[in-house]
């Protein structure tokens, strides 16, 4: 059993979130050997002299990007500053309870290459989520299930709470936008296996949500770079253009069957099912 962990925290603006954190993955930890990163993109909120301040005492580092670059980026900068094989990527706004960490290496070091905190396997949820808030949820991992077929085993690909082993991102090419690192390891990631354990997100209690719509309409467009980088958005078009041209050839062979033949369609499926069968 490896005990060796890195976590990778991204954090804007979480000043009042950090000492919580810190202390409840110290006991969270404690059997573990562990160090934190918390990668800040420039909040000048005080997390960065509080970090200093609690490094003292937990094995906890900051690094600060003077240039914000948003969160995806920020995990994928932290892999380089991880020392251990077993990386975390996590929040820092306790939605992710720092307790279910355990349960998530221990499914690596059972040989999972990838181990997802999951709301939507049985057992997990999310606490406090308005309908829109749960059909906003549902949509993105509907949309990603829909052009991105390989996510489709995964119910959670847009979860910000996961474990990997290192050689998963080692070379990889990974060039995230907007919000979803975890949607990014799995498109260019080297795994075999995912394994998503239950935890329930809970309300955030200090700070505000950084997620907007600029964060929505930019998984939109990472969605589509994810098309275009994997050759997913070429197997699509190759999909619509086959299968369109299915539904003229069909068409096509209806129209000339009832105008110009003696064909009576019984019904409306009888003539489909007719000419699609010629036409094939
Ligand atoms: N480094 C960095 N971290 C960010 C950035 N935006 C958000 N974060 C951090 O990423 C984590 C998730 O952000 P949240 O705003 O909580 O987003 P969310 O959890 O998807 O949405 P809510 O459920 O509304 O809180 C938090 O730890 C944030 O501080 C960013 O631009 N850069
Ligand atoms: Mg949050």
């Amino acid at each position: 059993m490896n005990k060796n962990i890195s976590l990778v925290i991204p954090t804007y603006k979480e000043k009042d979130n950090i000492q919580p954190l810190v202390t409840r993955l110290s006991e969270a930890l404690a059997d573990y050997k562990y160090e934190i990163v918390i990668m800040d993109d420039n909040s000048r909120d005080g997390t960065e002299e509080l970090v200093k301040s609690l490094s003292e005492q937990f094995p906890v580092k900051i690094v600060v990007r003077r240039d914000k670059k948003g969160l995806a980026s920020a995990v994928v900068d932290g892999f380089g500053y991880a020392k251990n094989d077993i990386i975390v990527v996590m929040d820092a706004d306790l939605q992710h309870p720092p307790e279910v960490v355990p349960s998530l290496v221990k499914a690596i070091n059972e040989g999972a290459d990838i181990a997802i905190g999951s709301r939507y396997v049985e057992g997990g949820g999310c606490e406090g989520w308005s309908a829109l808030r749960r059909i906003m949820s549902k949509g993105a991992a509907l949309i990603s299930h829909l052009f991105l077929p390989s996510t489709r085993k995964i119910k959670d690909p847009m979860s910000g709470f996961f474990v990997i082993k290192r050689e998963v991102v080692k070379e990889a090419n990974l060039n995230p936008s907007g919000f979803k690192i975890l949607l990014e390891i799995l498109m260019l990631g080297n795994w075999k296996s995912v394994v998503e354990v239950p935890f329930m997100f809970v309300t955030r209690s200090r700070g505000e949500s950084k997620l907007n719509t600029k964060q929505q309409l930019d998984y939109l467009k990472h969605i589509y770079s994810l098309m275009q980088r994997t050759g997913e958005l070429v197997r699509f078009i190759k999909f619509c253009i086959v299968g369109g041209s299915g539904v003229i050839v069909n068409l096509g062979l209806y129209t000339l069957l009832t105008r110009y033949g003696s064909f009576t369609p019984i019904d409306d499926t009888s003539a489909g099912l007719l000419s699609g069968n010629i036409a094939l």
